[in-house]
C-alpha cells in the first residue's frame, strides 16, 4: 500500500498472505503473540473464512477484500459489541468515500446495498473479567464477484461492489480507504465514546423502525426494531408491548 494516510493502522505490522484457513484465526495467533493495536492482515485467499457461530464465510480467491485488525482497546470487555457497530460505520464511510456508494447496517453485522449481503464483520476477543486482552475484528468485503462466483446457498442474498457498481473495483485502493475511515472511526470512538459513533450508525441502519423477526439459539422474538442501546444491543418492541434487549442475533427484516 503507498501513501496509506493512516496514523497507526497498517503502518507498523502489515501481513499480506496468499492463503490462509482464516486472516482471524491469523489475527489470533499474531495477537497472542504480542503484535500491537493496528497490525492489519490480509489475504487472497481463505479456505476456512468463518462467519458467526461457525458458519462458513465464502472467501473466493482474488475476488474480495478479506483482512482482519488486532484492536487493544481501554475498554471494559462487556463494551466490546460495541466495536463491531464501530467498524460498521467505518466501513458505511468507507464506501461512501472511495466509491460513492451508499450502503445500509444491517444490526449487528452486515453491510447491505439494495438489501443484498456485501459484506461481513466478525468481532472475536480475548478478556480477563475486567479488562480486555485483544480484539480481532474480521472484515469481508465482496468486491469483483460476479453472480456466477457466488455459491447456491448466498445466490439470493449476497452482492459484490461489481455487481453493484457494474465494473471491476480496484481492491488496494479500496483497502486503503477502508483502513483510513476506520482507524478514524475508531479513534473517535476510543476518544470520545459510543454515542458519538451510535447517531451515525443510527442514520445508516436499515434496521430500526422495521418489523423483525430476530433469531437467536434457543428463542426467536418478534417485533418493532426500536432502538439500539448504549451497549450496542438491539431493543426490540414485541406484539405485547415488551421490552427485549438483544445482545446478539440474526434479524430478519419483514417486508412491508
Ligand atoms: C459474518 O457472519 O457476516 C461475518 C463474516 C466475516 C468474514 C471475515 S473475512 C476476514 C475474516 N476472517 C474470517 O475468517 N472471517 C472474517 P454471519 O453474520 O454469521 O454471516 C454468515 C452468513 O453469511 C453465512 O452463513 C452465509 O449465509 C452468508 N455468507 C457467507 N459468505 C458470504 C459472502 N461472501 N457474501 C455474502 N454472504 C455470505
Amino acid at each position: 500500500l503507498t501513501n496509506l494516510n493512516t496514523s497507526k493502522w497498517g503502518k507498523e505490522k502489515f501481513y499480506f498472505l496468499n492463503e490462509v484457513d482464516s486472516t482471524n484465526n491469523y489475527a489470533k495467533k499474531l495477537a497472542s503473540e504480542g503484535k500491537p493495536e493496528g497490525t492489519v492482515i490480509v489475504a487472497e485467499e481463505q479456505s476456512a473464512g468463518k462467519g458467526r457461530l461457525s458458519r462458513k464465510w465464502i472467501s473466493a480467491k482474488g475476488k474480495g477484500i478479506w483482512t482482519s485488525f488486532i484492536l487493544r482497546p481501554n475498554i471494559l470487555p462487556n463494551f466490546a459489541a460495541q466495536i463491531t457497530l464501530v467498524m460498521a460505520v467505518g466501513m458505511i464511510k468507507a464506501l461512501e468515500k472511495n466509491l460513492g456508494v451508499s450502503a445500509k447496517i444491517k444490526w449487528p453485522n452486515d453491510i447491505l446495498i439494495n438489501d443484498l449481503k456485501v459484506c461481513g464483520i466478525l468481532t472475536e476477543m480475548s478478556a480477563e473479567i475486567d479488562r480486555i486482552n485483544y480484539v480481532i475484528v474480521g472484515i469481508g468485503l465482496n468486491v469483483n464477484q460476479s453472480n456466477d462466483d457466488f455459491p447456491d446457498e448466498i445466490q439470493d442474498s449476497a452482492t459484490s461492489l461489481k455487481i453493484c457498481l457494474g465494473k471491476e473495483i480496484k481492491r488496494v485502493q479500496m483497502l486503503q480507504v477502508i483502513l483510513e475511515e476506520i482507524e478514524k472511526v475508531y479513534n473517535l470512538y476510543l476518544e470520545k465514546g459510543f454515542s458519538e459513533i451510535l447517531d451515525e450508525w443510527k442514520n445508516n441502519s436499515c434496521t430500526l423502525g422495521q418489523e423483525v423477526i430476530v433469531k437467536m439459539p434457543k428463542e426467536i422474538i418478534e417485533g418493532m426494531a426500536i432502538d439500539i442501546d448504549s451497549g450496542g444491543c438491539l431493543i426490540v418492541k414485541d406484539k405485547e408491548n415488551i421490552i427485549h434487549k438483544i445482545i446478539a442475533g440474526d434479524v430478519l427484516v419483514r417486508k412491508k
